[in-house]
């Protein structure tokens, strides 16, 4: 298999999972920001230039939670999901798809308006907002990790996905003081070898 990759992206999502799986698989690097993710030849392999995406023979997949769907359904014989007929199911099935659909909204203009964005066109008011709803969106994994060491039983791909948004919102400067339970989840998955392995790729 073959991982369109930058450092410190969700192509880490994709690397961990695989990286969990044990399945093997070669890296084509890129950096944030390089001009050949928007290169025609990048362009034909995914439209919007951006990473990750994953070819496994004749399939090409991109969009970081579908690949992460798509790994467990076809090659993880039973791992990292739990069975479609366990009650778990779609506790998993929310919370793979709860990093897209509500976490990385407010990180997006979060990293725009105080990464991207020039000092002078930066606004408060949206790191405000943003960082308002961020705070309601892990709020909410907040609750749900109470008693729970992971996300829908035991540590299945929902952790790699909606897990990393919770790493990547805490580096962002979001304020874990008021989120124990998620703090100590962020700590449990760093300490993961698989996890380890795919931030430093
Ligand atoms: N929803 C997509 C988002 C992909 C995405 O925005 N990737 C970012 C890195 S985290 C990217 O490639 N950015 C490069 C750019 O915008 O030039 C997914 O989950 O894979």
């Amino acid at each position: 298999m073959k991982v369109y990759y930058a450092p410190n992206t969700r192509a880490v999502r994709t690397v961990w999972l695989l990286n969990e799986l044990g399945l093997a698989h070669e890296l084509v690097r890129f950096k944030l920001g390089d001009k050949a993710m928007r290169a025609p030849e990048y362009l034909a392999v995914n439209p919007n230039g951006r990473v990750p995406t994953l070819e496994d023979g004749d399939v090409r997949i991109s969009e970081s939670t579908a690949i992460a769907q798509y790994l467990v359904a076809r090659h993880g014989q039973g791992r990292l999901a739990p069975a479609v007929a366990s009650p778990d199911f779609p506790v998993y099935l929310q919370w793979l798809h709860y990093a897209e659909g509500m976490i990385m909204p407010p990180v997006n203009t979060l990293v725009v308006e105080t990464i991207l964005l020039p000092p002078e066109r930066r606004s408060e008011a949206n790191v405000e907002r943003a960082s308002k709803l961020l705070n309601r969106t892990l709020a909410a994994v907040e609750a749900h990790l109470k008693g729970r060491d992971y996300l829908a039983g035991a540590f299945s791909a929902a952790d790699t996905i909606t897990g990393h948004a919770c790493i990547v919102a805490a580096r962002l400067g979001a304020d874990m003081s008021a989120l124990p339970n998620t703090a100590a989840y962020n700590q449990r998955l760093l300490a993961r070898p698989a996890l380890q392995a795919a931030w430093d790729a």
